[in-house]
């Protein structure tokens, strides 16, 4: 029974340490990120690092309109269709078909994000914190770079984190590309 005992707390000290060097070699993925509008024009850039609870979003952008505007995490990694409003980026991150929102009881869906308030220049620079989502996949956080990837898309409304499907976002006006770091 004592021999058991000592297995067990060995292995759990084995644990620890291939855990933390597992932490260590893994800590803080990072992606980057640059914006484009409607007009194919660069409209700013980010810089995306995962940490231990969630993702840090630290964006730097310009050339927008003032005021709240939403932004989500789309599902497909693709700005290529700027004529076409960047509808390739598919719909939000959100794996399990929750209903959109932060403020809905039955969400928030996983590309769920409050919005970006743009001074009256058309610049933003703002650090957003999400829980809801990984770069690369951690527990209860679907990663953004699977092998679709994964898309930051400005609209040109605000988002009321509430109605569905979008929170009355409406048109999207600027999409970025999640390009995780080497
Ligand atoms: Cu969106």
């Amino acid at each position: 029974m004592k021999q058991h005992f000592l297995i067990a707390v060995l292995m759990v000290c084995i644990w620890m340490v291939l855990g933390a060097t597992h932490v260590e070699a893994n800590e803080h993925p990072r992606a980057t990120i640059g914006f484009i509008d409607r007009d194919g024009h660069d409209v700013g850039a980010g810089v995306l690092i995962d940490g231990p609870h969630g993702v840090l979003i630290d964006l730097d952008l310009h050339g927008l309109p003032p005021g709240r505007r939403a932004i989500h995490v789309h599902a497909i990694g693709t700005c290529d269709d700027p004529d076409e409003g960047f509808v390739a980026s598919g719909g939000h991150l959100n794996p399990e078909g929750r209903k959109h929102g932060l403020m809905n009881p039955e969400g928030p869906d996983n590309g769920d994000l409050p919005n970006l308030i743009v001074r009256e220049d058309g610049t933003v620079q703002v650090e957003l914190f999400t829980q809801l989502v990984s770069l690369q996949g951690a527990p209860g956080r679907p990663a953004m770079l699977d092998y679709d990837g994964a898309a930051l898309v400005i609209h040109a409304q605000r988002d009321d984190h509430y109605s569905q499907p979008i929170g009355g976002a409406g048109p999207r006006i600027a999409c970025g590309v999640i390009h995780a770091d080497e």
